[in-house]
């Protein structure tokens, strides 16, 4: 979608710091890290949204979560890490396209909120 910041970077339209890629999904570091890593994934095709996953796309979001187990061994994850997708106004997603946070490097306890 032309106008999706998210299809711009994959497109390289927008710079980004590039952590993992491969045929159907895109990784790169989030612009403001809220944890000492802070990874976005996303797929090449754009889905606005976890909402938006069905039978006929959900092939992408497992090959995120593919991606997602790929870079906790590239970056070294080793003490554990965090995957959030937010979804949605009530859940503050500012960027209509799927993506999962990565967050690692600190403890952050057992509440999610
Ligand atoms: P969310 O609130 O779940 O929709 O998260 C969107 C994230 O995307 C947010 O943490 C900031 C990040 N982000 C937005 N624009 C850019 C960008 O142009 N580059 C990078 N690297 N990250 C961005």
């Amino acid at each position: 979608m032309a106008d999706c910041i998210f299809c711009r970077i994959i497109a390289g339209e927008i710079p980004s710091n590039k952590v993992y890629e491969n045929e159907y999904v895109y990784a790169f570091r989030d612009i403001n890290p809220q944890a000492p890593v802070h990874i976005l994934v996303i797929p090449k095709e754009h889905i606005a949204s976890v909402g938006e996953i069905t039978p006929e796309n959900s092939v992408l979001a497992a090959k995120c979560m593919e991606a997602v187990a790929e870079i906790a061994r590239q970056e070294n994850l080793e003490g554990g890490f965090r995957v959030i997708s937010n979804c949605g106004k009530d859940a503050g997603q500012t960027v209509p396209h799927l993506h999962f946070h990565i967050l690692a490097g600190k403890s952050m306890g057992e509440k999610l909120l």
